[in-house]
């Protein structure tokens, strides 16, 4: 599906209002535990919004929700898990931290540099099944240390297995700045020692992540191999809802409000006369109504039984 920028501004708000809202919930104490929000990071996941199959995997981070919507796990049970539902895409046990919808092939670990082996194994699985399937493993710059990020690219590069790496480098990992753990100015340029293509783009900007990802798609779908792509971007809210951010100082948190990736794309489709602030203010009407309706149905299913507490922990495979 090919999106205008008015589409990509849509997806992005509507990312960024389910998160809002997600957040009244944890301040209501109606969702308990760490909330890891994606402020900041819209662009990226809806760059690749409607460019990825139902039979493509996403395997995502503690950072998920964006991810989980541009895999299209319908809104209900993705909000139904979040406040804890039994309705959730796992009967609200899993949690904010534990999204698992595969018949969207679409997971998330909080187990940082995890999602990656988990993506190679399903892109391992495409490859032996003999589709054409596309595998992503979204980390963020903390997990590229890992050695679960270089045995998984190293694999996936001598067997040319259909691997997208896709790194949300928002600068920091937790209260660890960037430039403490990573020695080469980039991550992106880590691909040559897999031989393999890197890709770099401005994660601010929708259009230029879709490009990155239709060309690392193209690639990786007709049987090339891996690409690692790293898409830059910077984290708005703290680490998590609970993180007192005291790590960083004020003017850098200003800044980072300043190149909110949402203002820039509506200040560059007013500016280009793509769209007037009436029609802005319509699809931003419409988004809200959308996710109201669909928390309000997710919030109709009850809370689950403590005696299922046990249950659907276990495959029975018997
Ligand atoms: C193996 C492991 N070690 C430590 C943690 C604790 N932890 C949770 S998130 C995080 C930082 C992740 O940073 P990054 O990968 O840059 O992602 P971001 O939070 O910036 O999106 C850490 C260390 C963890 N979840 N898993």
């Amino acid at each position: 599906m090919n999106y205008s920028l008015p589409d990509y501004y849509r997806t992005m708000f509507l990312m960024r209002t389910f998160e809002d809202m997600v957040l009244k919930g944890g301040e209501s104490r109606t969702i308990h535990g760490e909330l890891h929000l994606g402020h900041g990071h819209e662009a990226i996941a809806a760059g690749m919004a409607g460019m990825l199959r139902k039979s493509d995997a996403l395997v995502s981070t503690h950072r998920a929700h964006l991810h989980a919507i541009a895999k299209d796990v319908p809104l209900v049970p993705l909000f139904a898990e979040l406040f804890e539902r039994e309705t959730g895409l796992c009967k609200g046990k899993g949690g904010h931290m534990h999204l698992f919808a595969p018949e969207y092939n679409f997971f998330c670990t909080g187990i940082v540099g995890a999602s990656i082996p988990a993506a190679l194994g399903y892109a391992y699985a495409a490859w032996v099944r003999e589709r054409d399937d596309v595998s992503i493993g979204v980390t963020g710059d903390g997990g590229v240390n890992t050695g679960a990020f270089h045995e998984s690219l190293n694999l996936a590069a001598i067997w040319k297995l259909p691997l997208i790496v896709l790194v949300e480098n928002n600068r920091y990992a937790i209260s660890v700045p960037i430039g403490q753990v990573v020695p080469t100015p980039t991550i992106a340029e880590r691909s040559c020692a897999y031989n393999i293509p890197g890709m770099l783009v401005d994660g601010s900007d929708p259009e230029a992540v879709a490009d990155t990802m239709k060309e690392a798609l193209d690639h990786t779908r007709s049987g090339k191999g891996p690409v690692l792509i790293e898409a830059t971007c910077l984290r708005m809210r703290a680490h998590w809802e609970g993180d007192l951010d005291l790590y960083r100082c004020k003017s850098e948190k200003e800044e980072f409000q300043s190149k909110d990736p949402l203002k820039l794309v509506r200040e560059k489709m007013l500016t280009k006369s793509i769209c007037n602030s009436e029609q802005l203010e319509t699809i931003q009407n419409e988004v809200i109504l959308e996710l109201q309706n669909a928390l309000e149905e997710a919030c109709l299913g009850k809370l689950p039984e403590p005696s299922e507490a046990f249950t659907d922990v276990f495959v029975d495979t018997n």
